[in-house]
Protein backbone atom coordinates (compact mmCIF):
# COMPACT_ATOMS: atom_id res chain seq x y z
CA UNK A 1 0.00 0.00 0.00
CA UNK A 2 1.06 3.35 -1.12
CA UNK A 3 1.68 6.20 1.72
CA UNK A 4 -1.36 8.76 0.99
CA UNK A 5 0.70 11.27 2.87
CA UNK A 6 3.71 11.15 1.40
CA UNK A 7 1.77 11.82 -2.47
CA UNK A 8 -0.06 14.77 -0.95
CA UNK A 9 3.40 15.68 0.32
CA UNK A 10 4.66 15.26 -3.33
CA UNK A 11 1.68 16.75 -4.73
CA UNK A 12 2.17 20.32 -2.85
CA UNK A 13 5.74 20.10 -3.63
CA UNK A 14 4.49 19.61 -7.68
CA UNK A 15 1.55 22.12 -7.19
CA UNK A 16 4.42 25.25 -6.04
CA UNK A 17 7.21 23.83 -8.87
CA UNK A 18 4.19 24.21 -11.32
CA UNK A 19 3.04 27.41 -10.03
CA UNK A 20 6.65 29.38 -10.35
CA UNK A 21 5.92 28.61 -14.29
CA UNK A 22 1.90 30.11 -14.14
CA UNK A 23 0.41 26.89 -14.15
CA UNK A 24 -2.28 25.85 -11.90
CA UNK A 25 -2.23 21.88 -11.11
CA UNK A 26 -5.52 21.54 -9.54
CA UNK A 27 -7.17 23.19 -12.86
CA UNK A 28 -5.02 20.74 -15.15
CA UNK A 29 -6.93 17.55 -12.84
CA UNK A 30 -9.83 19.33 -13.37
CA UNK A 31 -9.45 19.14 -16.75
CA UNK A 32 -8.70 15.76 -16.80
CA UNK A 33 -12.24 14.90 -16.50
CA UNK A 34 -12.83 16.25 -20.31
CA UNK A 35 -10.05 13.95 -21.49
CA UNK A 36 -12.56 10.59 -22.17
CA UNK A 37 -10.79 8.10 -23.59
CA UNK A 38 -12.40 5.09 -25.93
CA UNK A 39 -11.19 1.43 -24.98
CA UNK A 40 -11.34 -0.54 -27.93
CA UNK A 41 -13.32 -3.75 -27.36
CA UNK A 42 -10.93 -5.61 -29.42
CA UNK A 43 -7.70 -6.17 -27.55
CA UNK A 44 -9.70 -8.44 -25.25
CA UNK A 45 -9.76 -11.19 -27.82
CA UNK A 46 -7.56 -10.06 -30.51
CA UNK A 47 -10.00 -9.23 -32.90
CA UNK A 48 -11.77 -11.91 -32.96
CA UNK A 49 -15.51 -11.46 -32.61
CA UNK A 50 -18.37 -13.73 -31.05
CA UNK A 51 -19.97 -14.18 -34.69
CA UNK A 52 -21.14 -17.74 -35.30
CA UNK A 53 -19.04 -19.19 -38.11
CA UNK A 54 -19.69 -22.42 -39.94
CA UNK A 55 -15.60 -22.40 -40.32
CA UNK A 56 -12.90 -20.64 -39.03
CA UNK A 57 -12.19 -17.30 -41.36
CA UNK A 58 -9.10 -16.57 -41.99
CA UNK A 59 -8.12 -13.56 -44.12
CA UNK A 60 -9.09 -9.75 -44.56
CA UNK A 61 -6.69 -7.41 -42.82
CA UNK A 62 -6.50 -8.02 -39.34
CA UNK A 63 -3.61 -9.57 -37.79
CA UNK A 64 -2.78 -10.22 -33.87
CA UNK A 65 0.40 -11.69 -32.63
CA UNK A 66 1.09 -13.45 -29.77
CA UNK A 67 -1.03 -16.26 -27.93
CA UNK A 68 -0.58 -15.58 -24.57
CA UNK A 69 -3.16 -16.93 -22.06
CA UNK A 70 -6.60 -15.87 -20.67
CA UNK A 71 -8.51 -13.84 -23.56
CA UNK A 72 -12.21 -13.72 -23.45
CA UNK A 73 -14.13 -16.12 -25.12
CA UNK A 74 -17.47 -14.84 -24.39
CA UNK A 75 -19.69 -11.52 -24.21
CA UNK A 76 -19.35 -11.99 -20.22
CA UNK A 77 -15.67 -12.49 -19.82
CA UNK A 78 -15.54 -9.49 -22.03
CA UNK A 79 -17.55 -7.71 -20.18
CA UNK A 80 -15.96 -8.94 -17.01
CA UNK A 81 -12.74 -8.01 -18.48
CA UNK A 82 -13.32 -4.13 -19.26
CA UNK A 83 -14.98 -3.70 -16.05
CA UNK A 84 -11.48 -4.98 -14.25
CA UNK A 85 -9.98 -2.58 -17.05
CA UNK A 86 -11.75 0.62 -15.70
CA UNK A 87 -11.28 0.13 -12.16
CA UNK A 88 -7.80 0.25 -13.09
CA UNK A 89 -8.20 3.52 -14.48
CA UNK A 90 -8.60 7.09 -13.57
CA UNK A 91 -11.14 9.16 -15.12
CA UNK A 92 -14.14 7.66 -17.49
CA UNK A 93 -13.73 5.59 -20.48
CA UNK A 94 -15.99 4.73 -23.36
CA UNK A 95 -16.75 1.75 -24.88
CA UNK A 96 -15.44 1.41 -28.40
CA UNK A 97 -17.64 -1.81 -30.15
CA UNK A 98 -17.08 -3.55 -33.23
CA UNK A 99 -19.47 -5.04 -34.94
CA UNK A 100 -18.42 -8.30 -34.39
CA UNK A 101 -19.07 -8.53 -30.58
CA UNK A 102 -22.72 -8.38 -31.06
CA UNK A 103 -24.57 -10.32 -28.31
CA UNK A 104 -25.78 -13.41 -31.62
CA UNK A 105 -27.00 -15.50 -28.70
CA UNK A 106 -25.65 -18.85 -30.87
CA UNK A 107 -27.21 -18.14 -33.92
CA UNK A 108 -25.83 -17.16 -37.66
CA UNK A 109 -26.50 -13.70 -38.08
CA UNK A 110 -24.64 -12.39 -41.29
CA UNK A 111 -23.40 -8.83 -41.05
CA UNK A 112 -25.97 -7.65 -43.54
CA UNK A 113 -28.82 -8.59 -41.10
CA UNK A 114 -27.33 -6.99 -37.95
CA UNK A 115 -29.79 -4.66 -35.88
CA UNK A 116 -30.25 -2.93 -32.34
CA UNK A 117 -31.46 -5.84 -31.04
CA UNK A 118 -28.06 -7.61 -31.13
CA UNK A 119 -25.80 -4.99 -29.54
CA UNK A 120 -28.65 -3.82 -27.07
CA UNK A 121 -27.12 -5.68 -24.54
CA UNK A 122 -23.96 -3.76 -24.33
CA UNK A 123 -26.10 -0.49 -24.55
CA UNK A 124 -27.44 -1.60 -21.17
CA UNK A 125 -23.96 -2.82 -20.07
CA UNK A 126 -22.70 0.96 -20.73
CA UNK A 127 -26.16 2.30 -19.22
CA UNK A 128 -24.94 0.74 -16.01
CA UNK A 129 -21.46 1.45 -16.13
CA UNK A 130 -22.10 5.20 -16.68
CA UNK A 131 -20.66 5.58 -20.06
CA UNK A 132 -20.37 6.34 -23.52
CA UNK A 133 -20.16 4.09 -26.94
CA UNK A 134 -18.67 3.93 -29.81
CA UNK A 135 -19.33 1.75 -32.89
CA UNK A 136 -17.38 0.41 -35.98
CA UNK A 137 -18.49 -1.46 -38.69
CA UNK A 138 -16.12 -4.49 -39.61
CA UNK A 139 -15.88 -4.84 -43.27
CA UNK A 140 -13.13 -7.83 -42.78
CA UNK A 141 -12.37 -11.37 -41.55
CA UNK A 142 -15.04 -12.23 -43.92
CA UNK A 143 -15.71 -14.35 -46.82
CA UNK A 144 -16.75 -11.48 -48.51
CA UNK A 145 -13.21 -9.91 -47.77
CA UNK A 146 -11.30 -12.52 -49.66
CA UNK A 147 -10.65 -11.13 -52.64
CA UNK A 148 -8.52 -7.83 -50.87
CA UNK A 149 -11.68 -5.89 -51.63
CA UNK A 150 -15.05 -4.89 -49.93
CA UNK A 151 -16.88 -1.09 -50.58
CA UNK A 152 -14.45 -0.68 -53.67
CA UNK A 153 -14.88 -4.07 -54.68
CA UNK A 154 -16.03 -4.93 -58.67
CA UNK A 155 -18.43 -7.41 -57.30
CA UNK A 156 -21.65 -6.18 -57.07
CA UNK A 157 -22.81 -8.95 -54.71
CA UNK A 158 -19.71 -8.12 -52.31
CA UNK A 159 -19.78 -4.31 -52.43
CA UNK A 160 -23.73 -4.49 -52.06
CA UNK A 161 -23.38 -6.71 -49.09
CA UNK A 162 -21.03 -4.71 -47.42
CA UNK A 163 -22.58 -1.23 -48.18
CA UNK A 164 -25.64 -2.79 -46.39
CA UNK A 165 -23.53 -3.68 -43.76
CA UNK A 166 -22.32 0.02 -43.26
CA UNK A 167 -25.90 1.14 -43.30
CA UNK A 168 -26.78 -0.88 -40.71
CA UNK A 169 -24.22 -0.37 -38.62
CA UNK A 170 -24.86 3.76 -39.30
CA UNK A 171 -28.14 3.09 -38.05
CA UNK A 172 -27.39 0.78 -34.86
CA UNK A 173 -25.30 3.79 -33.67
CA UNK A 174 -27.72 6.10 -33.96
CA UNK A 175 -30.14 4.45 -31.66
CA UNK A 176 -26.91 3.35 -29.30
CA UNK A 177 -26.18 7.12 -29.10
CA UNK A 178 -29.99 7.98 -28.95
CA UNK A 179 -30.56 5.54 -26.10
CA UNK A 180 -27.25 7.08 -24.54
CA UNK A 181 -27.59 10.41 -24.44
CA UNK A 182 -24.16 10.66 -25.93
CA UNK A 183 -23.36 11.02 -29.77
CA UNK A 184 -21.84 7.37 -30.67
CA UNK A 185 -18.70 8.04 -33.35
CA UNK A 186 -18.99 5.53 -35.89
CA UNK A 187 -15.82 4.61 -37.49
CA UNK A 188 -15.25 3.14 -40.71
CA UNK A 189 -12.21 1.41 -42.14
CA UNK A 190 -11.83 -0.73 -44.74
CA UNK A 191 -8.97 -3.38 -45.77
CA UNK A 192 -8.73 -3.06 -49.67
CA UNK A 193 -6.09 -2.91 -51.64
CA UNK A 194 -3.57 -4.35 -53.72
CA UNK A 195 -0.59 -6.57 -53.27
CA UNK A 196 0.98 -5.83 -56.67
CA UNK A 197 1.40 -2.84 -58.50
CA UNK A 198 -2.69 -1.94 -60.08
CA UNK A 199 -3.45 -0.42 -63.31
CA UNK A 200 -7.24 0.42 -61.93
CA UNK A 201 -6.43 2.61 -59.12
CA UNK A 202 -8.79 5.25 -60.37
CA UNK A 203 -11.63 2.39 -60.71
CA UNK A 204 -11.71 0.89 -56.99
CA UNK A 205 -11.48 4.77 -55.77
CA UNK A 206 -14.21 5.60 -57.75
CA UNK A 207 -16.37 2.58 -56.51
CA UNK A 208 -15.62 3.31 -52.71
CA UNK A 209 -16.42 6.83 -53.49
CA UNK A 210 -20.18 5.76 -54.48
CA UNK A 211 -20.30 2.87 -51.73
CA UNK A 212 -19.92 5.60 -49.49
CA UNK A 213 -22.10 8.00 -50.87
CA UNK A 214 -24.62 5.14 -50.59
CA UNK A 215 -23.98 4.02 -47.03
CA UNK A 216 -23.88 7.73 -45.71
CA UNK A 217 -27.13 8.98 -47.37
CA UNK A 218 -29.37 8.54 -44.75
CA UNK A 219 -28.33 11.89 -41.90
CA UNK A 220 -28.82 11.35 -38.43
CA UNK A 221 -28.69 13.76 -35.35
CA UNK A 222 -25.17 14.58 -34.95
CA UNK A 223 -26.30 14.23 -31.07
CA UNK A 224 -26.93 10.58 -31.99
CA UNK A 225 -24.12 9.58 -34.09
CA UNK A 226 -21.07 11.02 -36.02
CA UNK A 227 -19.56 9.73 -38.91
CA UNK A 228 -15.51 8.78 -39.51
CA UNK A 229 -13.60 7.22 -41.86
CA UNK A 230 -9.94 5.65 -41.21
CA UNK A 231 -7.43 6.03 -43.93
CA UNK A 232 -4.43 3.84 -43.66
CA UNK A 233 -0.56 3.88 -45.93
CA UNK A 234 -0.44 0.01 -46.45
CA UNK A 235 -1.05 -3.24 -44.93
CA UNK A 236 0.27 -7.09 -44.92
CA UNK A 237 -0.60 -8.36 -48.06
CA UNK A 238 -1.67 -4.41 -49.39
CA UNK A 239 1.50 -3.50 -49.72
CA UNK A 240 1.15 -1.48 -53.31
CA UNK A 241 -2.00 0.28 -53.00
CA UNK A 242 -4.51 1.02 -50.23
CA UNK A 243 -7.50 2.14 -51.77
CA UNK A 244 -8.92 4.08 -48.65
CA UNK A 245 -5.37 6.90 -48.50
CA UNK A 246 -5.34 9.62 -46.76
CA UNK A 247 -6.16 12.25 -49.70
CA UNK A 248 -8.99 9.91 -50.16
CA UNK A 249 -10.64 10.47 -47.10
CA UNK A 250 -9.52 13.57 -46.27
CA UNK A 251 -11.58 14.86 -49.32
CA UNK A 252 -13.91 12.75 -48.46
CA UNK A 253 -14.60 14.24 -44.41
CA UNK A 254 -14.42 17.54 -46.05
CA UNK A 255 -16.99 17.15 -48.91
CA UNK A 256 -19.04 16.07 -46.54
CA UNK A 257 -18.58 17.36 -43.26
CA UNK A 258 -18.04 14.18 -41.60
CA UNK A 259 -14.97 13.19 -39.04
CA UNK A 260 -11.77 12.13 -40.51
CA UNK A 261 -9.80 9.24 -38.24
CA UNK A 262 -6.18 9.65 -37.60
CA UNK A 263 -4.39 6.75 -36.56
CA UNK A 264 -0.76 6.94 -36.16
CA UNK A 265 0.35 3.84 -37.34
CA UNK A 266 -1.42 4.38 -40.70
CA UNK A 267 1.80 6.63 -41.72
CA UNK A 268 5.10 7.12 -42.92
CA UNK A 269 6.97 6.30 -40.01
CA UNK A 270 8.51 9.95 -39.53
CA UNK A 271 5.27 11.12 -40.11
CA UNK A 272 3.76 12.82 -36.95
CA UNK A 273 -0.19 13.06 -36.17
CA UNK A 274 0.13 15.12 -33.73
CA UNK A 275 0.95 17.68 -36.63
CA UNK A 276 -1.51 16.56 -38.72
CA UNK A 277 -4.50 18.06 -36.18
CA UNK A 278 -3.76 21.57 -36.59
CA UNK A 279 -4.54 20.94 -40.24
CA UNK A 280 -7.46 19.11 -40.47
CA UNK A 281 -9.53 20.92 -38.07
CA UNK A 282 -9.16 23.99 -39.90
CA UNK A 283 -11.14 22.20 -42.60
CA UNK A 284 -13.15 19.93 -40.21
CA UNK A 285 -15.31 20.32 -37.35
CA UNK A 286 -14.22 17.05 -35.25
CA UNK A 287 -11.74 14.07 -35.80
CA UNK A 288 -11.69 10.94 -34.32
CA UNK A 289 -8.39 9.49 -33.08
CA UNK A 290 -6.41 6.22 -33.01
CA UNK A 291 -3.76 6.21 -30.67
CA UNK A 292 -1.23 3.65 -30.98
CA UNK A 293 2.33 2.83 -31.34
CA UNK A 294 3.38 1.53 -34.49
CA UNK A 295 7.48 -0.45 -34.50
CA UNK A 296 8.11 -0.43 -37.79
CA UNK A 297 4.91 -0.69 -39.25
CA UNK A 298 1.69 -0.61 -38.29
CA UNK A 299 1.80 -3.24 -35.40
CA UNK A 300 -0.02 -1.92 -33.07
CA UNK A 301 2.00 -2.36 -30.08
CA UNK A 302 0.68 -1.03 -26.99
CA UNK A 303 0.65 2.74 -26.71
CA UNK A 304 3.33 4.24 -24.41
CA UNK A 305 4.67 7.64 -23.28
CA UNK A 306 6.17 8.43 -26.13
CA UNK A 307 6.90 11.72 -28.52
CA UNK A 308 4.46 10.66 -31.14
CA UNK A 309 1.75 10.44 -28.75
CA UNK A 310 2.65 13.57 -26.25
CA UNK A 311 2.92 15.66 -29.65
CA UNK A 312 -0.71 14.66 -30.12
CA UNK A 313 -1.81 15.29 -26.63
CA UNK A 314 0.33 18.93 -26.41
CA UNK A 315 -1.59 20.15 -29.94
CA UNK A 316 -4.88 18.91 -28.49
CA UNK A 317 -4.26 20.63 -25.49
CA UNK A 318 -2.38 23.82 -26.42
CA UNK A 319 -5.17 24.42 -29.37
CA UNK A 320 -7.90 23.86 -27.31
CA UNK A 321 -9.14 21.35 -28.98
CA UNK A 322 -10.61 18.75 -26.56
CA UNK A 323 -14.28 19.34 -27.54
CA UNK A 324 -13.75 19.11 -31.10
CA UNK A 325 -11.59 15.78 -30.74
CA UNK A 326 -12.67 12.03 -30.24
CA UNK A 327 -9.58 9.99 -28.35
CA UNK A 328 -9.79 6.50 -29.11
CA UNK A 329 -7.21 3.26 -28.46
CA UNK A 330 -6.35 0.89 -31.22
CA UNK A 331 -3.98 -1.76 -30.02
CA UNK A 332 -4.30 -5.57 -29.54
CA UNK A 333 -1.07 -7.37 -28.50
CA UNK A 334 -1.86 -11.02 -27.64
CA UNK A 335 1.71 -11.87 -26.73
CA UNK A 336 1.14 -10.27 -23.15
CA UNK A 337 -1.61 -10.16 -20.72
CA UNK A 338 -4.19 -8.44 -22.15
CA UNK A 339 -5.45 -6.24 -18.88
CA UNK A 340 -2.33 -5.53 -17.90
CA UNK A 341 -1.81 -4.30 -22.09
CA UNK A 342 -5.42 -1.81 -21.67
CA UNK A 343 -3.93 -0.41 -18.34
CA UNK A 344 -0.23 0.41 -19.66
CA UNK A 345 -1.47 1.85 -23.05
CA UNK A 346 -4.63 3.87 -21.26
CA UNK A 347 -2.64 5.15 -18.30
CA UNK A 348 0.62 6.32 -21.31
CA UNK A 349 -2.26 8.37 -22.91
CA UNK A 350 -3.35 9.74 -20.00
CA UNK A 351 -0.20 11.02 -18.85
CA UNK A 352 0.41 12.09 -22.17
CA UNK A 353 -2.91 14.69 -21.96
CA UNK A 354 -2.28 15.21 -18.71
CA UNK A 355 1.35 15.79 -19.00
CA UNK A 356 0.11 18.23 -21.62
CA UNK A 357 -2.25 20.32 -19.48
CA UNK A 358 0.90 21.35 -17.53
CA UNK A 359 2.75 23.01 -19.78
CA UNK A 360 3.37 26.77 -19.45
CA UNK A 361 1.54 27.36 -22.76
CA UNK A 362 1.45 31.32 -22.76
CA UNK A 363 5.51 31.34 -21.20
CA UNK A 364 6.12 29.25 -24.52
CA UNK A 365 3.98 31.33 -26.50
CA UNK A 366 5.94 34.01 -25.86
CA UNK A 367 9.35 32.82 -26.03
CA UNK A 368 8.63 31.77 -29.56
CA UNK A 369 6.56 35.07 -30.37
CA UNK A 370 9.61 36.92 -29.17
CA UNK A 371 12.19 35.01 -31.61
CA UNK A 372 13.68 33.28 -27.98
CA UNK A 373 13.88 30.22 -29.69
CA UNK A 374 16.72 28.32 -27.26
CA UNK A 375 14.62 29.57 -23.90
CA UNK A 376 11.60 27.90 -25.50
CA UNK A 377 13.95 24.33 -26.22
CA UNK A 378 15.18 25.08 -22.92
CA UNK A 379 11.48 25.05 -21.29
CA UNK A 380 10.41 22.03 -23.08
CA UNK A 381 13.74 20.43 -22.26
CA UNK A 382 12.93 21.10 -18.64
CA UNK A 383 9.56 19.96 -18.28
CA UNK A 384 10.79 17.03 -18.87
CA UNK A 385 11.89 16.40 -15.54
CA UNK A 386 9.30 18.53 -13.58
CA UNK A 387 7.63 16.74 -10.51
CA UNK A 388 5.07 15.25 -13.40
CA UNK A 389 4.87 11.88 -11.48
CA UNK A 390 3.44 13.46 -8.34
CA UNK A 391 0.80 15.44 -10.23
CA UNK A 392 0.03 11.90 -12.08
CA UNK A 393 0.08 9.89 -8.90
CA UNK A 394 -2.22 12.43 -6.69
CA UNK A 395 -4.72 12.42 -9.91
CA UNK A 396 -4.87 8.22 -9.44
CA UNK A 397 -5.40 8.85 -5.64
CA UNK A 398 -7.87 11.25 -6.05
CA UNK A 399 -9.76 8.98 -8.62
CA UNK A 400 -9.39 5.98 -5.92
CA UNK A 401 -7.59 4.01 -7.94
CA UNK A 402 -4.28 2.32 -8.05
CA UNK A 403 -1.34 4.68 -7.49
CA UNK A 404 1.76 4.24 -9.63
CA UNK A 405 3.03 0.88 -10.41
CA UNK A 406 0.14 -0.55 -8.06
CA UNK A 407 -1.79 -1.90 -10.41
CA UNK A 408 0.86 -4.89 -11.03
CA UNK A 409 -0.06 -7.15 -8.40
CA UNK A 410 -3.87 -6.11 -9.32
CA UNK A 411 -3.55 -7.70 -12.77
CA UNK A 412 -1.56 -10.40 -11.44
CA UNK A 413 -3.92 -11.41 -9.46
CA UNK A 414 -6.97 -11.41 -12.29
CA UNK A 415 -4.73 -13.39 -13.75
CA UNK A 416 -4.57 -15.70 -11.28
CA UNK A 417 -7.88 -15.13 -10.23
CA UNK A 418 -10.10 -15.40 -13.61
CA UNK A 419 -7.45 -15.08 -16.76
CA UNK A 420 -5.48 -18.08 -15.65
CA UNK A 421 -9.01 -20.72 -15.58
CA UNK A 422 -10.50 -19.85 -18.59
C1 LIG B 1 -6.72 -1.26 -39.02
C2 LIG B 1 -7.34 -0.05 -38.40
C3 LIG B 1 -8.63 -0.28 -37.67
C4 LIG B 1 -8.63 -1.52 -36.81
C5 LIG B 1 -9.83 -1.67 -35.92
C6 LIG B 1 -9.93 -3.02 -35.33
O1 LIG B 1 -5.48 -1.03 -39.53
O2 LIG B 1 -6.43 0.60 -37.58
O3 LIG B 1 -8.95 0.83 -36.92
O4 LIG B 1 -7.48 -1.62 -36.05
O5 LIG B 1 -10.96 -1.28 -36.58
ZN1 LIG C 1 -7.19 2.23 -36.39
Amino acid sequence: MKNNKLIEQAYDLAKEQYASLGVDTDAALRKMKEVIISLQCWQTDDVGGFETRDAELAGGGIQATGNYPGKATSLDEMRQDLEKVMSLLPGKQRLNLHAIYGDFQGKKIDRDQIEIKHFQSWVDWCKIQGIGMDFNATLFSHPRAASGYTLSSKNEGDRAFWVEHLKRCRAISADIGKQLGTPCVHNTWIPDGSKDTPVDRNGHRTILKQSLDEAIAVKYPKDHMKDAVESKLFGIGIESMTVGSHEFYLGYAIKNNILVCLDNGHFHPTEQVGDKISSVLLFLDEILLHITRPVRWDSDHVVTLNEDVQLIASEVIRNNFLNRVNIGLDFFDASINRIGAYVVGTRATQKAFLYALLEPIPLLKSYEEAGKNFERLALLEELKTKLFGAVWNYYCLQEDVPVGEDYITEVQQYEKDVLSKR
